[in-house]
Formats: C-alpha cells, sequence, structure tokens
C-alpha cells in the first residue's frame, strides 16, 4: 500500500531523527531528505486513511491558492481555520489585546477593514503563483504560463511554477514551505485523443509529516488531477520531495498511533462537471468516494 511510504518515513525519523529546538520552540524529530510517489491513474486521490484527513478543507486551501489571494478572510468564508493562528499571533504581538481565536475569526468576517490590516499573510503562495512581481515591475501569472505550456510544447523541461521568491520573503507571514511545483507529459498512446499523462513533481523544503504532509500531497494531487482535466491529459504521478521532514515533539504519539493502524485503500475522485478554467475551480466538483479512514486525531500546530 503506497500509504507506507508516509508511515515508513515517520517510523524512520522516530528511529534515526536528529532531535532538535526548531524556529517555534516546540522541538522537533528531524531528517533530511525524502521522496514519495503516488499513483494518480484511474482517479485515484491518495488521502492518507491511517487518520481521517479533512481533505475538503486541504482542496480549498489549494482553490485558495489558485484565486491569487493571501489574505484569511476568504479562507474563513470557507469555513477553513488552518491560517488563523498566524495573524492573530502578529495582532495580539502588536497590540497587546487577549482575543481569542473565535473574536478574532468573527472581526476579519465582519470589519473589511480590520481583515486588510489583520487578516493578510503576505506576498505568500496564491500571490507569487498568480502575480511574481519581476525587476521591471512587471507580473507574471506563473499558473497560466504552465497551463499554456502544457498546451503548446509539453516536452519541455521548463514547465513550472515557484514561490521562493527573495525579495518578498521578509514580508511573508511564513516563508513557503512547498516551493517548486514542476510538470512532465509522458507522450499519449498511439491513436488515443488523450493529449498524454500529466506528473508532478513537488519540492517541499520543510514538512511537518503529523499535520501539514496529509494536507499537502492530497491537495498537490488534487491540483494534478484539476490541471490533467483543463488540458485533456491522464494523470499521472505525484512525486513528492521534502527536504528537512520532521515530527514535533508533541505529535509523537500521534505517530505512534498512526503506525499501529492498517492502512485502507485511497478513495477516487470524480469532478461533477469540466469547469471552463483553472480559475473556475469549486469544492462542489470534488466528488470522492470510497474514503473510509480510521478516526480523526486532534494535535497541536507549531506556530
Ligand atoms: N505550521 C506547522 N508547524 N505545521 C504545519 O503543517 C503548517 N501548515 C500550515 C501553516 N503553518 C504550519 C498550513 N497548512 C493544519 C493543516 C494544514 C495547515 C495548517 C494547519 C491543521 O491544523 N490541521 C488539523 C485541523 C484541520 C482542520 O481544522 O480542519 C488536522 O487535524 O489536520
Ligand atoms: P519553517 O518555516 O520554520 O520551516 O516552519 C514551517 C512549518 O510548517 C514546518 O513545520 C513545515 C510546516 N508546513 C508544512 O508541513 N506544510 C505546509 O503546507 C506549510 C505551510 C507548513
Amino acid at each position: 500500500h503506497p500509504e507506507f511510504q508516509y508511515l515508513d518515513l515517520i517510523q524512520d525519523v522516530l528511529e534515526t531523527g536528529d532531535r532538535r529546538i526548531d524556529r517555534t520552540g516546540v522541538g522537533t524529530l528531524s531528517k533530511f531528505g525524502a521522496v514519495m510517489r503516488f499513483d494518480l491513474s484511474d482517479g485515484t486521490l491518495p488521502i492518507y486513511t491511517t487518520k481521517r484527513v479533512f481533505w475538503k478543507t486541504a482542496v480549498k486551501e489549494m482553490i485558495w491558492f489558485l484565486t491569487g489571494q493571501t489574505n484569511i478572510q476568504s479562507l474563513l468564508r470557507e469555513n477553513v481555520k488552518i491560517w488563523t493562528d498566524w495573524p492573530l499571533d502578529a495582532y495580539r504581538k502588536a497590540t497587546g489585546d487577549p482575543i481569542s481565536q473565535e473574536a478574532f475569526e468573527a472581526r476579519i468576517l465582519q470589519d473589511d477593514a480590520f481583515a486588510l490590516q489583520w487578516g493578510d499573510l503576505g506576498p505568500v503562495y496564491g500571490k507569487q503563483w498568480r502575480r511574481w512581481v519581476d525587476a521591471k515591475g512587471e507580473e507574471h501569472d506563473q499558473i497560466a504560463g504552465v497551463i499554456e505550456m502544457l498546451k503548446r510544447d509539453p516536452s519541455s523541461r521548463r514547465m513550472l511554477f515557484h514561490a521562493w521568491n527573495v525579495g518578498d520573503l521578509d514580508q511573508m507571514a511564513l516563508h513557503p514551505c512547498h516551493m517548486t511545483y514542476q510538470f512532465h507529459v509522458r507522450q499519449p498512446k498511439e491513436g488515443t485523443d488523450n493529449q498524454g499523462t500529466l506528473s508532478l513533481l513537488v519540492g517541499q523544503r520543510s514538512c511537518d509529516l503529523g499535520l501539514g504532509n496529509p494536507f499537502n500531497v492530497c491537495q498537490q494531487a488534487a491540483l494534478v488531477h484539476m490541471i490533467a482535466q483543463q488540458v485533456d491529459m491522464t494523470p499521472g504521478e505525484l512525486i513528492w520531495v521534502g527536504g528537512d521532514v520532521h515530527v514535533y515533539l508533541n505529535h509523537i504519539d500521534m505517530a505512534q498511533t498512526l503506525l499501529s493502524r492498517e492502512p485502507r485503500p485511497f478513495p477516487k475522485l470524480h469532478f461533477t462537471r469540466r469547469p471552463s478554467s483553472i480559475d473556475d475551480y469549486r469544492i462542489e466538483d470534488f466528488e470522492v468516494m470510497g474514503y473510509d479512514p480510521h478516526p480523526a486525531i486532534d494535535a497541536p500546530v507549531a506556530v
């Protein structure tokens, strides 16, 4: 079962990882360099099964990246709260106001001026993907560029988008974790009207195995399915490459529970329609069949 790549990686980190205090102060066990490959053919969506992964939240985050937005207000409108901690932390530190997460989220939703001032994460993923600004001040839509290249020149080795915009790093709430998205197309089989098989290699510099990775793998695979649908290709593989791959010390119990569980089959993704462009996807377009995970596990996120 492909999920053993994840479980084996966790086990390896627990057994051989280097123990250190990280930026957040929580502490991790860490290993450098890891690869996982997931076959996406026949609609397979790699949503891990050894705990329930809130795949709709993960896919909504991907759709939000694709809109180019960087403010948590639009995430909160979709009831996605995974990015609240960082603006909340910044707000509390700047104002000394001990506001609760719920009150902060309510204020972001109700008060546009407040959201503008306190809800923005800076020039993170969506901004870099859709509106990267170059030295001449010109904007680049990297997503449109990749889709255009997939149609025009699918044997290209330059089909990628990237979020590590060095000059913008100091304005980001968090430096990009998943950074490079490189695409590859295998030639179509003779006599079919299929345009080829689309694979994606993601380079991720830093990976929280307990919380971030289950989301990342699921949403990156969803991206392959979306783009393949847009360019009339068959989904091939997601190849996921991690740099600093770690388990937070307060996730060790969760990790051991995951290792004690037996993986179940990955579900299948079916699109309920063919949106007219990559900008047009909504969560309602995703139908996931056969997802039967073990129970969810609550775990704290290191801020
Ligand atoms: N920081 C750290 N330390 N780890 C991360 O994984 C991380 N991820 C970020 C931003 N900063 C991060 C963005 N993505 C959760 C999942 C992904 C994510 C942030 C948070 C999370 O808390 N997941 C929980 C709750 C899911 C929910 O609220 O629906 C989970 O159990 O999966
Ligand atoms: P860092 O910037 O010090 O590396 O901290 C970022 C933390 O967030 C690190 O634990 C990796 C984790 N992370 C993911 O695993 N996936 C994600 O998508 C994001 C945004 C963060």
